[in-house]
């Protein structure tokens, strides 16, 4: 078993809190700019030991293997207002010239049978030790606050059950799973029709003599 965890995760905790204060600068740089940022805010962690054991049985990875293997050791978390907003950020990601996007897997289009949904991309990321430059493999998911909101009491409840619920619940958490994207689509929607709405001015619109027009918000 590895000797000393604390050296081993030494470059992990530093990518973790590089990438988050990179990934909030995202939001900041659109807030400046008067944009709504499609960064409602971003969180981070470095596997629990204990997990990252349990995984290696689980998956049988080889210590020795461990590095290439484990690929969320380091895990980032966007999440985001909109569905949209999901794909404008992997944009952004892709763009980067400091990390390269080794997997990117599409769990919204191609949600997990459990119901789980998010943009999951897999990373290479250098980080500078005093020994020299490390890379290392990060994990970032991209996720709604819905998305979010799902997974985070789906996996609280998985303790309990340790992954193994019964078919009724299952089932239930898949609707549920289902009835958080409903939302996300109908807020997609709403936001759309609000800017419609905004666009739609009797200088630009036609019908603008009408009593149903509707009105821009700086009328
Ligand atoms: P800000 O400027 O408010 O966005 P850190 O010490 O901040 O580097 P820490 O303490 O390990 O990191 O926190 P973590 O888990 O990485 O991220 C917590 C951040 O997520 C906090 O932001 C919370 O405000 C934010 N957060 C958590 N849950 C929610 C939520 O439901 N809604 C919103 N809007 N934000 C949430 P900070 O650090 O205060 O920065
Ligand atoms: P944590 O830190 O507890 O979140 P595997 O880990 O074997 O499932 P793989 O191929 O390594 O799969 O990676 P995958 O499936 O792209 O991403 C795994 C991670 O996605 C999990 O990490 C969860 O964070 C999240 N995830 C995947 N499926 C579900 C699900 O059904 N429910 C919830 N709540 N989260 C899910 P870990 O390993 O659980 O670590």
């Amino acid at each position: 078993m590895i000797a000393n965890w604390d050296q081993f995760l030494l470059p992990y905790q530093q990518a973790v809190s590089e990438l988050k204060v990179k990934l909030r600068g995202i939001r900041k740089q659109f807030e400046n700019r008067n944009q709504r940022p499609p960064i409602e805010f971003v969180t981070g962690r470095v596997k629990p030991v204990p997990s990252i054991v349990e995984k290696m049985t689980r998956r049988h990875v080889a210590e020795e293997r461990l590095e290439q293997d484990m690929q969320d050791i380091a895990g980032l978390r966007i999440m985001c207002q909109f569905v949209e907003d999901i794909y404008q950020v992997v944009d952004l990601l892709r763009q980067r010239t400091d990390l390269t996007i080794l997997e990117e897997r599409d769990y919204i289009h191609n949600e997990k049978p459990s119901g789980y949904r998010s943009y999951h991309i897999v990373i290479e990321y250098p980080v500078q030790l005093v020994t020299g430059e490390k890379k290392i493999l990060a994990e970032i998911q991209v996720r709604t606050l819905a998305m979010n909101f799902w997974a985070t009491i789906e996996h609280s409840l998985n303790y309990k059950y340790q992954g193994d619920f019964p078919t009724e619940l299952s089932a239930r958490l898949q609707r549920a799973a289902e009835a958080a994207f409903k939302l996300d689509t109908e807020m997609s929607e709403i936001r759309e029709e609000i800017q419609e709405a905004q666009h739609y001015t009797p200088q630009n619109g036609a019908g603008g003599d009408s009593p149903d027009a509707p009105h821009s918000k700086e009328d």
